[in-house]
């Protein structure tokens, strides 16, 4: 039997602006804890990265949800952090607590970074890629990632996650000249990565910006719209029929603004996003994805089902994925996970 093409594989039309009749589906964090048997692959390797930067193991658990779940979608199996890690930073993961790094504040601490290191860092992530690619099922499509640059600059600013974000926002206010160099490494760094993911078979590409919601909206516009347009634009060039889907979480109001100026394909709309003014608004100019509350998911039974149709019968009209408003969360029960893709595998319509 011949392979399907990219171009005709159900995701890919659907980011490409087509209306699917059943549309396609995959879940943020499909990989992870809340799955057995991604627990018991994890301990196969002594820590977080390591096991990112085995391709074996990647591999498998990057296949683990499909076997389940039959998505429309793989996601590559591997994390935003390890472009602060490729480019020198230190960065670990602790049990428990999420990752923490050698934080970086002023401009001189960017001497410590170095981009001409990044990709044979992350070699073993495209080895990965090229893994995935030969053993998905047909109609699979595979979605290569990274953190857009300013959620990636929290972490390396901050130093871990959970934290106020005080740090970062000032920095970036205060000197934005400086904060700007960061930026800019970053979009290099990055755009040097996505590239090389799709040279290994990454068939569409998501930039998580999962902090893009504390900024104010001129932070917004400079910290978010413009290295991600600047991104997307590097990705066309070389690429052009790759599919990008933006995710500018909590970017409320903005979310206008981030599909008409960042040149994206589609746009992750978090579950705060109201899917009237999503079908309305945002998905005239761009294919939209998302939104179930991932709370929901967590509890099932009636209110996750009726959340999940509302959620078809208002998008599915339009250029359509469906999927989560955040990533899935480890105390999800796997079996709420198959009652709802075998809901959306059945749709045809209100
Ligand atoms: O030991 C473990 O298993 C650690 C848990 C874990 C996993 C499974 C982390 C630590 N990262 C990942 C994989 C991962 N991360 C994937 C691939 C798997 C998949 O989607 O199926 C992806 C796409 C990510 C992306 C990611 N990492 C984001 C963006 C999405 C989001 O959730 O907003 C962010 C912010 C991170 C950072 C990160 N990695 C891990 C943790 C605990 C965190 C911190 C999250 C936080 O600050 O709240």
């Amino acid at each position: 039997m011949e392979e399907m093409n990219s171009q005709e594989k159900p995701l890919i039309r659907a980011l490409g602006g087509h209306a699917e009749k059943r549309p396609p589906f995959w879940y943020m964090r499909q990989a992870g804890r809340y799955l057995p048997e991604y627990r018991s692959l994890r301990e196969k390797a002594p820590n977080f990265l390591t096991f990112c930067y085995t391709p074996d193991l990647a591999v498998e658990a990057t296949l683990q949800p499909l076997r389940r779940f039959r998505m429309d979608a793989a996601i590559l199996f591997s994390d935003i952090l390890v472009i602060p890690d490729a480019l020198g930073q230190a960065v670990s993961f602790r049990e428990g607590e999420g990752p923490v790094l050698e934080p970086i504040r002023e401009p001189r601490e960017l001497a410590r970074l170095n981009g001409g290191r990044v990709l044979d860092h992350l070699e073993p992530v495209c080895a990965t890629v090229r893994g995935v690619s030969r053993a998905l099922p047909d109609g699979v499509a595979l979605i290569g990632f990274a953190g857009a640059p300013w959620t990636v600059a929290t972490y390396m600013v901050e130093g871990r996650s959970g934290a106020d974000f005080a740090l970062v926002k000032r920095w970036s206010e205060d000197d934005p000249e400086g904060f700007g160099r960061l930026i800019d490494l970053l979009v290099e760094a990055t755009g040097d990565y996505l590239l090389a993911q799709i040279e290994a078979g990454a068939e569409a590409i998501q930039m998580f910006d999962s902090w893009a919601g504390v900024l104010s909206p001129q932070g917004f516009e400079r910290w978010v719209i413009e290295p991600t347009s600047r991104l997307v634009s590097r990705i066309k060039q070389r690429f052009p029929q790759t599919p990008v889907i933006g995710f500018p979480r909590g970017a409320g109001k903005l979310y206008e603004r981030y599909v008409l100026n960042t040149g994206v394909d589609a746009v992750g709309l978090d579950s705060d996003v109201p899917v009237d003014f999503a079908a309305k608004v945002l998905q005239a100019h761009v294919a939209v994805q998302g939104n179930l509350n991932p709370a929901l998911l967590t509890k099932g039974e009636r209110e996750m089902e009726d959340a999940a149709t509302r959620i078809l019968s208002c998008l599915s009209k339009g250029p359509f994925v469906f999927n989560l408003g955040h990533g899935i969360t480890p105390a999800t029960p796997p079996e709420h996970v198959a009652r709802l893709s075998e809901l959306v595998r059945n749709w045809r319509g209100p």
